[in-house]
């Protein structure tokens, strides 16, 4: 009986404020992929962002190095409830990827390798809010965990991260990617719990 007591109380005093509502914390790190994992040789990786006027900015695995890479320690929430704390990412920010583009579109369709999309506003990948990353926990990215580079959106829930990315497209409106036009939220806030809509 104290024992569950105890317990109890316990959960309730640590719970931790990193935590947002309805989500639990791992240790591990879950794969969830909705098809197969693309083999995505880095020697032909290309990243690009498009905008309406029919301009391509393209990188290469050096060209895309050569930005910058920034060490970036945040939390990350999946939908399905589990959350992962503290984790250690290196990447290039979407603020240097973006320095250069110029569009007066607000909404961004990310693509991956494999046909996997999501949409996102820009205004939520600028200013320290996003990054193509290229390693976790000190490690460069596996393929079932997106390598060689990943979308990493870490206030969003984690299905906005899109694994094995190529490249963003501009868009006029907030148009649903894979999961979004399944049911998923359009915007998907962890704090705000926008799973589904
Ligand atoms: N290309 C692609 N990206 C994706 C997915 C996917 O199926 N394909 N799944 C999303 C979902 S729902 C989640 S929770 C995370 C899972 O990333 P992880 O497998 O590295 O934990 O990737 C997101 N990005
Ligand atoms: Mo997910």
């Amino acid at each position: 009986m104290s024992f569950i007591t105890r317990g109890f109380t316990g959960r309730s005093r640590d719970h931790d404020p990193r935590l947002p509502p309805g989500q639990t914390r791992v240790e591990d790190w879950p794969v969830l992929s909705a098809g197969p994992t693309p083999a995505v040789d880095p020697a032909e990786w290309t990243f690009t962002i498009s905008t309406e006027d029919g301009q391509v900015h393209r990188w290469d695995w050096d060209s895309f190095h050569a930005l910058g890479l920034e060490d970036v320690e945040t939390d990350i929430h999946c939908v399905t409830h589990w959350s992962k704390l503290a984790m250690p990412w290196r990447g290039v920010s979407l603020d240097r990827l973006f320095a250069d583009v110029e569009t007066s579109q607000d909404f961004v369709m990310a693509h991956s390798y494999g046909g996997y999309t999501t949409n996102v506003p820009l205004d939520e990948l600028l200013d320290g809010q996003a990054w193509v990353a290229v390693e976790a926990e000190g490690e460069p990215l596996s393929p079932e965990h997106g390598g060689p580079a990943r979308l990493l959106v870490p206030h969003l829930y984690f299905w906005k991260s899109a694994k094995w990315v190529r490249g963003l497209v501009m868009m006029p409106d907030d148009d649903p990617g894979f999961w979004e036009q399944s049911g998923y939220h359009l915007h998907g806030d962890p704090w705000l719990e926008e799973r589904y809509w």
